[in-house]
């Protein structure tokens, strides 16, 4: 039986792979920050799973890193844990950094000194193209020989730790890869991503929950939306393959904030003009306008593809948060 360590095993991630990996008969240790309350919600239902079990463990922490390697010496590591908001990373960017990048140190020297060879996942993503992107035949897309230009401190600290993953790959000898992934969303997102708000805000008007209008930021902005239940599945192939490499894990397929908006609301029937207020406090300092993804490599090497389309994930996240409220 292979053992994984997650990190973020308390996330949306997390949570999917964990249960992915679960079904694949792995032992999976979880790793997770304490907490003064309990945060176990997306993990719940695998607590008393009996190749579950959890550890208490902190990236910024090197001595915690050493101690967990050393005590496993697992087949595989998934570093999912992270600062993930990009709001907050402008206004805690150095938290960001030391756990998205220092902390990312901390593990891939713990591996290189006491189990080199555990294979080792790391969560990059789209953030760190920023404002950037190719043309080819009149689309404008990303892939992996992309130039990265981060707008943001959660973009910067993301590619420092791809620069430190290749660097260890290559330095070290190391099975070291990261996952360039977009924007990938599900019932288990973070209620504070975009997606997300909105999905819950409809839960709630339809149950009458809110009176409230919804307040959002930027809806000018692009991204390429994907469902996490099929996105854990390219993190796993990665770590399956003869030789580590760095993938795009993406739909190809882009879309704005206000269409994800427009199609959440129509799909209830109701017109989002009539909810929703503009407020400019939720505009970031920088943004990244346009993000969409050229998986062309993932597929034809993982035979990964995206399954779930825009519409029946917003269909998925909206009958959950109706549920729900
Ligand atoms: P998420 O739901 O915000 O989960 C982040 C996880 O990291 C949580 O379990 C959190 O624990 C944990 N964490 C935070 N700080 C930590 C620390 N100092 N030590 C240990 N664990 C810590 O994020 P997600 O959407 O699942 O994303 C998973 C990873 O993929 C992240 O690295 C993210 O940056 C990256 N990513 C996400 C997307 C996306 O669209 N979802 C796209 C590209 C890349 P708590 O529960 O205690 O807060
Ligand atoms: O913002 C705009 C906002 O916070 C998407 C993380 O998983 O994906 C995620 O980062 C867009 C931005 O995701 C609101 O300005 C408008 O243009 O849902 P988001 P993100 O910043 O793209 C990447 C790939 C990651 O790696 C990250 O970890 O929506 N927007 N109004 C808003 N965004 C938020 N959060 N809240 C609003 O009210």
């Amino acid at each position: 039986m292979k053992t994984a360590l997650i990190t973020g095993v308390t996330g949306q991630d997390g949570s999917y792979l964990a249960d992915l990996l679960l079904e694949k008969e792995y032992s999976i240790v979880g790793l997770h920050r304490r907490s003064s309350t309990n945060n176990f919600q997306r993990i719940q239902h695998l607590l008393d799973h009996p190749n579950f079990k959890l550890e208490e463990f902190d990236l910024t922490d090197p001595y915690g890193c050493n101690r967990i390697i050393g005590q496993y010496h697992p087949d595989e590591f998934y570093n999912l844990g992270a600062q993930s908001h990009v709001q907050t990373s402008f206004k805690q960017p150095t938290t960001t950094f030391e756990i998205n990048a220092v902390g990312v140190i901390n593990i891939l020297e713990s591996i290189r000194n006491l189990s080199p060879s555990t294979r080792f996942y790391q969560a990059s993503t789209s953030e760190m193209f920023g404002r950037n992107y190719v043309t080819k035949n009149g689309e404008k897309y990303q892939d992996e020989d992309t130039t990265m230009l981060p707008q943001s401190p959660y973009g910067v600290a993301k590619l420092a730790s791809h620069h430190m993953v290749q660097i260890y790959r290559s330095g070290y000898n190391m099975f070291a890869c990261s996952g360039i992934l977009f924007n990938h969303e599900s019932p288990r997102r973070g209620e504070n991503f975009v997606t997300r708000k909105i999905t819950k805000y409809i839960g709630q008007l339809i149950k009458g929950k809110t009176k409230e209008k919804l307040q959002l930021g930027n809806l000018d902005a692009h991204r390429d939306w994907g469902h996490a239940k099929d996105y854990v599945k390219a993190m796993w192939l990665m770590l399956q393959q003869s030789e580590p490499q760095d993938y795009v894990i993406a739909t190809g397929q882009t879309h704005s904030v206000e269409e994800f908006l427009d199609l959440a609301f129509k799909s209830v029937n109701l017109e989002a003009k009539n909810h929703v207020n503009i407020n400019s406090n939720l505009f970031r300092p920088a943004e990244v306008d346009y993000l969409k993804g050229d998986p062309t490599k993932a597929k034809k090497q993982l035979g990964w593809s995206n399954q779930t389309s825009f519409t029946a994930l917003i269909e998925d996240m909206i009958q959950s948060d109706i549920n729900n409220a």
